[in-house]
């Protein structure tokens, strides 16, 4: 049986600019039952896949969830001495699922997808400029008692449009500690 996280997939490179930096790891084998694993969750076109390439350096192993055509992205990321693997999952409005994708987002949430082990922890991509949209499904998401992160995007289109956003007020609203 291929280990939690890898089963079924085969190495791939996906394209689409990145936003943010971290490290640039690789899709080379993990032993990643040891690995925590960091699960992308958020809205659609929230900018999970540019954090997801901008984490695991474009190195994804590209395959789909068992028994459906779900395509499935998984990378790893290393962060100092800590490696981890990182799932982009695909984008959702809610955790109340109306077709597969969003079906198997959250399958994948509550563990109940053979094969993928439920994600350790999670990274929530927000869109700055839709804030208030995304509100419901950060509810939803903390609601599942993750360690969560959220990451908010798209910050500079909303300076573009002459908008900001109180990062520190928002982190004190949720309850987050935050930092840029
Ligand atoms: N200006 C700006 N563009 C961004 C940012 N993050 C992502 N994008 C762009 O927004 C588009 C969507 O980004 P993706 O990373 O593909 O979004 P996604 O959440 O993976 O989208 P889905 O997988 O379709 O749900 C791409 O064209 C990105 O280049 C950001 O912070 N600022
Ligand atoms: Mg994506």
């Amino acid at each position: 049986m291929p280990a939690p996280g890898t089963g079924g997939l085969r190495p791939g490179q996906r394209g689409g600019p990145v936003t943010a930096g971290c490290h640039t790891g690789g899709g080379s084998a993990v032993a990643t039952a040891t690995v925590p694993r960091l699960a992308l969750v958020g809205s659609p076109n929230a900018g999970k896949t540019s954090i997801f390439n901008a984490l695991t350096g474009l190195h994804a192993k590209t395959g789909n969830y068992p028994g459906v055509t779900v395509s499935r992205f998984v990378g790893t990321c290393r962060v100092g001495a800590d490696r981890y693997v990182v799932e982009d999952l695909p984008g959702t409005y809610s955790l109340e699922p109306i077709s597969a994708d969003e079906q198997i987002l959250v399958d994948v949430l509550d563990g109940r997808v053979d094969g993928v082990a439920r994600p350790d922890a999670l990274l929530v991509a927000v869109d700055a400029t839709t804030l208030r949209r995304s509100l419901g499904l950060l509810a939803q998401i903390l609601a599942r008692r993750l360690p969560t992160c959220v990451l908010v995007t798209f910050t500079d289109e909303l300076a573009r449009r002459q908008g900001s956003l109180d990062v520190d007020a928002l982190g004190q609203a949720l309850g987050f500690r935050s930092s840029r």
